[in-house]
């Protein structure tokens, strides 16, 4: 432990603490801008100024501890400093505040009225071109060069999307060797949306589309919510976790004016019918391990982008989203027929990358005869997706009184779900549910919760890896979430210095709960405290295995028989030869 004098106080820290970290040990908080913690301490922002006895103003994020240091945090030189650091920011950021997205959660717009600055004076930055399709954008002239971005990419994602020229006032962020967006390697994680402090990357925004088909009144809009989604979207409308139910949730999404509210958790159970069936398959079969999980589209994509010899060893079943769009299109298109509509699907996702699945080819059902009530050859299963922050500002435009809301249950027989399905949202999930019924589907009997238990997987470590007995049969388990530990761990595979037979992989640090599209926080426990909620939501549900869902036996003796039929196969997996 090394001890330094901090504002007076004597404080005692590891060896190695930055100072601004010593600094929030004990309760003081210095402003960063370009900071992340164990990631980011460049110190080029200097607005994490504080003075050291001896040595005058120094970058506390790239600054150590040293014995006896003395330090001052709170000065009116260090705010005139900090203040001057901020100021020359501003000056090269166009600060539109009134129309930004980022305007309840810029870093720098909330340092802009605590140090009382001035609007530039300087001509402002224009914005540069950019892909207004894609699903990630970017206004470069309100970047601050914080390097976040870079940082979180590069270190995190493993995708290296963003670099810089120039040095000095000339400096820029780029995307890497003036790619456009589209070919430069982008996973759609949305990591460099969460962790941008300003406006300067956002999602593509899909409200307009949403609000059309809502006043169209030839259109049966049918709406779904991703299981992360319930522990995050009352953050951005006002609600404590506890308010935030998703009884509440269903009921905001009536006032919106959706004619049909389910949920992705009944299509969770739905995937694990068909991926745990095929995993049984898959083990009993010489096929080359492991088998992939294939619901998080930022990996797939990033299989796709990166590591392109592991695409043929994904599970075929489509991400739960996709797989209850293909159930509504098909079991619904009667209903909205006979009323004179057409349907429009919605999702509802804390995910960037699902703006992009939706429109994948590979994934739309094609009726090729077997599913005669689709009007054309091949119809996306989903029309649109909007991430938990557009909800939010929707509800908020709408001026939906969320708080004042009744707990309603979402719509049937496509809205019951169960504690499985739940933990799909956090980092290990998919795994423990479809363990839960692949051991039921091999013995015949539902097995023990802690055998399946995956709680331990965290976004600090590589992966997790477990060996269960089952049956007979010995099941080699691993699961990652980050795109940098899924490259460490697909190298592992590569080397042969681990051999798994099934493996979950979330793009996202410690899944869906910290996906790209939810509520920003610059709070780094969020995700640990999203998942939580989730695993209490399994732990009180009436029904824990996805094999026990009683509408979902209902849908395949209606439609679908058995997992892995004709037909499920049509609607439920990708129709992909690579
Ligand atoms: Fe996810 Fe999924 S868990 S991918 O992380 O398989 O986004 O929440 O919706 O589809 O169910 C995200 C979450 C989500 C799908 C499910
Ligand atoms: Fe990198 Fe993810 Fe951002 Fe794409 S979305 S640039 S992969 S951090």
């Amino acid at each position: 432990m090394v001890t330094i004098s901090l504002d007076g106080r004597e404080v005692q820290v590891a060896e190695g603490t930055k100072l601004v970290d010593a600094a929030a040990a004990v309760g003081v908080a210095i402003p960063t801008l370009c900071y992340l913690k164990g990631l980011n301490c460049i110190g080029s922002c200097r607005v994490c100024l504080v003075e050291v006895e001896g040595e005058g103003l120094v970058a506390s994020c790239n600054t150590a501890v040293r014995e006896g240091m003395v330090v001052r945090t709170a000065t009116p030189a260090v705010a005139a400093a900090r203040r001057a650091n901020l100021q020359a920011i501003m000056d090269d950021h166009r600060a539109v505040c009134a129309t930004c997205v980022r305007q309840d959660t810029c870093a720098l717009r909330a340092l802009s009225s605590t140090f009382n600055l001035e609007d530039s004076s300087q001509p402002l930055p224009e914005k540069g071109a950019w892909d207004e399709d894609f699903p990630l954008q970017r206004d470069s002239s309100k970047c601050i060069k914080c390097m976040r971005c870079v940082a979180i990419c590069r270190d995190v994602q493993h995708c290296g999307v963003w670099d810089f020229t120039g040095v000095g006032p000339f400096m820029k962020v780029t995307v890497r060797d003036g790619l456009p967006i589209s070919q430069a390697g982008c996973a759609l994680c949305g990591q460099c949306i969460t962790h941008c402090p300003t406006g300067a990357l956002t999602a593509r925004d899909d409200v307009s589309l949403i609000m059309e088909a809502i006043l169209d009144p030839e259109v049966m809009t049918v709406v779904q919510v991703a299981p992360a989604v319930r522990t995050a979207w009352g953050e951005g409308v006002g609600l404590s976790h506890d308010e935030a139910t998703p009884g509440r949730l269903a009921s905001a999404l009536h006032a919106l004016g959706f004619d049909k509210v389910f949920d992705t958790d009944f299509a969770a159970d739905l995937t694990i019918m068909e991926e745990g069936s095929e995993f049984v398959e898959f083990m009993a079969s010489d096929k080359p391990r492991p088998m992939f999980t294939s619901c998080c589209p930022g990996w797939v994509r990033f299989a796709k982008l990166h590591y392109s010899d592991v695409v043929c060893q994904l599970s075929s079943a489509k991400s739960p989203h996709q797989m209850l769009g293909a159930v509504v299109k098909n079991t619904l298109a009667d209903e909205a027929q006979a009323a004179g509509k057409r349907l429009f699907c919605v999702s509802i996702m804390p995910c960037v990358a699902k703006k992009y699945e939706c429109d994948v080819p590979e994934l739309a059902t094609v009726p090729a005869g077997e599913a005669p009530q689709l009007a054309a050859e091949t119809a996306p299963d989903v029309d649109a997706v909007l991430t938990v922050r557009e909800l939010d500002r929707l509800l908020r435009t709408v001026g939906v009184q969320c708080a004042a809301l009744p707990e309603v249950d979402f719509d049937n027989p496509l809205g019951t779900s169960t504690g499985a399905a739940t933990i799909f949202g956090r980092t290990g999930g998919v795994m423990e549910a479809a363990l839960r019924s692949a051991a039921y589907l091999i013995t015949g009997e539902n097995p023990d919760f802690s055998t399946c238990d995956t709680t331990d997987a965290t976004p600090e470590v590589p992966w997790v890896s477990k060996t269960l007995t089952i049956g007979d049969a010995t099941v080699r388990i691993a699961i990652a979430s980050g795109l940098e530990n899924t490259a460490q761990l697909l190298d592992a595979l590569e080397r042969g210095e681990a051999e798994f037979d099934f493996v979950e992989i979330m793009a996202c640090p410690g899944g869906c709960v910290g996906g790209g599209g939810q509520p920003i926080h610059f709070n780094r426990e969020m995700g640990a405290q999203r998942a939580d909620i989730l695993n209490r939501l399994d732990n009180a549900a009436p029904l824990r295995y996805s094999h026990e869902n009683p509408d979902i036996h209902q849908l395949y003796e209606t439609w679908l028989e058995q997992p892995l039929s004709h037909t499920a196969h049509e609607w439920l997996h990708t129709h992909q030869e690579d």
